[in-house]
């Protein structure tokens, strides 16, 4: 049985007081069920102070991006040794904004992918169709190509432990929610890819998160859905009250 995870990523929100506010809140009030985690994706600047307040509670921090390189000659880049030594369990890869904005490509995704489990990072790989692929009937072409690169020359065992979020683009930030069963058709189908580049045990372990405007009052429906097992959340991830109803849905 796979655990539920709801991840949020701030993107570049709050300050670092508003960041600790935040923490002080929510860490006394996740559930202590274990078949739900509960992870913050936070700008690099919050991370040590979060990590800290994040000690003794169900809440793991993460990163948004890093380099996949150890060190060198990459000004204002973070390295995941990093993100590593101050406690940070997760990385988002990939994000749609960060291939959109930051050029990030396939081959930048599985570079990054394998640094993070160099330095025992969990990574959440982002995988997503453009509105015009998908009227264009390309959704699956597109997803299974992100998630062959992406996850390229890793072992079985390290590709049942990432975590892949479905997001499609069109659905970010817009207020548009892809609809829960056609989310699901999507999950199902990177399950499917995952069985075939490995096996049905591991497609099995693998968790795929749903991502693109999920809020509380939509989060019930996804998670109901055989193959959602959790959801990258950006705006509704913000405040306390919020992030923690998204957690609850998931006990
Ligand atoms: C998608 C999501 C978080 P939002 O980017 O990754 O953001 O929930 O604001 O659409």
């Amino acid at each position: 049985m796979r655990s539920k995870v709801i991840a949020g990523n701030w993107k570049m929100n709050k300050v670092l007081s508003e960041a600790e506010q935040f923490a002080d809140s929510v860490t006394g009030k996740l559930p202590k069920d274990d078949n739900v985690e509960a992870i913050v994706c936070a700008p690099f600047p919050f991370l040590p102070s979060l990590v800290e307040k994040a000690k003794g509670s169900k809440l793991k921090i993460g990163a948004q991006n890093m380099h996949s390189e150890d060190n060198g000659a990459f000004t204002g880049e973070v390295s995941p040794a990093m993100l590593h030594e101050l406690g940070v369990t997760h990385v988002v890869i990939g994000h749609s904004e960060r291939r959109e904005q930051f050029a990030e490509t396939d081959d930048s995704v599985n570079k990054k992918v394998h640094a993070a489990f160099n330095h025992d990072l969990t990574p959440i790989v982002c995988v997503g169709e453009t509105l015009e692929q998908r009227e264009a009937n390309e959704t699956m072409s597109q997803i299974e190509t992100q998630v062959q690169k992406g996850l390229e020359g890793l072992t079985d065992e390290q590709i049942g432990s990432v975590i892949i979020a479905y997001e499609p683009i069109w659905a970010i930030g817009t207020g548009k929610s892809a609809s829960s069963a056609d989310a699901n058709q999507v999950c199902t189908y990177i399950r499917n890819i995952v069985k075939n580049m490995t096996s049905e045990n591991i497609a099995e372990q693998l968790v795929v998160q749903y991502g693109g405007s999920v809020k509380p009052a939509t989060i019930d429906e996804l998670l109901e859905q055989p193959d959602i097992d959790g959801a990258l959340v950006g705006g509704a991830s913000l405040e306390a009250e919020s992030f923690l109803q998204l957690v609850e849905a998931g006990t």
